[in-house]
């Protein structure tokens, strides 16, 4: 029996790879010597399409595949993938939106007590022998404070949930009001960030939130709050946070996502007012097995039924 060829861009999970190959007549595209050339001639014998949020799938990469039909994402961001051509030609798109819910939050509210406890410098200051001469300087409180979100979705509430519990008090900002929430809705990001003790970046990524954090927005949210990004760096100015950390603008920041990943400004590593992580929100065994689990799923539903079983939604 010949099996399905499915196309791999980019590297999975090792126990994905494995559970895909066994499944599929896998592809890894990386490993031909020429991509290009290997399209060109090989391009139209392949239905299905595997890749991850980080690798993305390019508009190239749709038109020199004339046969597809499916694209699995590893990933709830779809920014880096083509949609709208994918769309137009009527290929379905899966991706793993909720699974990931709870560890992205939990990452959230990490890295928001860290840079406001300064938890990962004071490591930093105890390792360093510093604790001998003098005691940590006092930091900022977290519970009962201001939480601005930016961008309500499936994310942004399960954090909300989680800092309700620290006794915060929510409002947010998101393209249009959610009325089945709990939380006051800001018209403008300027306003949340002028109101707010926390800003919160759960939006999504994308042409749409591009640099949504400017200089101005971090004017406005003043020397004692705080910036945490778990959404995609495109969305904040990174230059524009940079000078803002370092002039005292802001009090600090916590950031999961950057620019250029996995690049990070020197400048931006130097700075002891943030908490770097190096984008692993979703990275723990169990959640990225289940994400795992949904991109094999995802393609198991379009073979034997013509859908997926969690698509992308189509542009309204
Ligand atoms: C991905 C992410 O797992 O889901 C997303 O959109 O950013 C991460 O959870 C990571 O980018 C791997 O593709």
């Amino acid at each position: 029996m010949t099996r399905t060829k499915l196309l791999m861009n980019g590297r999975l999970l090792p126990q994905l790879e494995v559970a895909l190959s066994a499944e599929y007549d896998l592809c890894p595209l990386w490993q031909q010597s020429s991509p290009d050339d290997f399209l060109k001639v090989q391009g139209h014998e392949f239905s299905g399409l595997v890749s991850s949020a980080k690798t993305g799938v390019s508009t190239a990469l749709i038109k020199s595949l004339p046969a597809l039909k499916v694209i699995s994402i590893f990933g709830v961001g779809y920014d880096a993938v083509d949609v709208t051509t994918a769309h137009q030609r009527g290929i379905q798109i899966g991706y793993t939106p909720e699974v990931l819910n709870d560890c992205v939050a939990d990452t959230a509210m990490g890295l928001l007590i860290d840079v406001a406890r300064q938890f990962s410098a004071s490591d930093r200051y105890l390792r360093a022998g510093q604790w001998l001469k003098a005691p940590f300087p006092l930091t900022t409180r977290v519970s009962g404070k201001r939480l601005g979100i930016v961008g309500i979705g499936r994310i942004g509430q399960t954090i909300a949930r989680r800092a309700s519990g620290f006794d915060m008090e929510i409002r947010y900002h998101n393209r249009r009001q959610n009325p089945n929430l709990p939380y006051a809705y800001e018209p403008s990001l300027a306003s949340l960030a002028e109101w707010c003790d926390f800003l919160m970046v759960a939006s999504s990524g994308g042409p749409e939130t591009q640099h949504l954090i400017s200089s101005d927005i971090l004017k406005k949210l003043g020397p004692n709050s705080f910036l945490i990004n778990i959404s995609r760096g495109s969305v904040i100015d990174e230059q524009a946070l940079i000078e803002a950390l370092e002039q005292g603008v802001i009090a600090g920041a916590g950031l999961d996502v950057y620019a250029d990943e996995p690049n990070v400004p020197e400048r931006l590593r130097r700075l002891d007012n943030a908490v770097l992580l190096p984008h692993l929100a979703s990275a723990t065994r169990e959640t990225r097995q289940a994400m795992a689990d949904l991109v094999f799923d995802n393609l198991t539903s379009y073979f034997k039924t013509g859908r997926v079983k969690v698509a992308v939604p189509t542009a309204n």
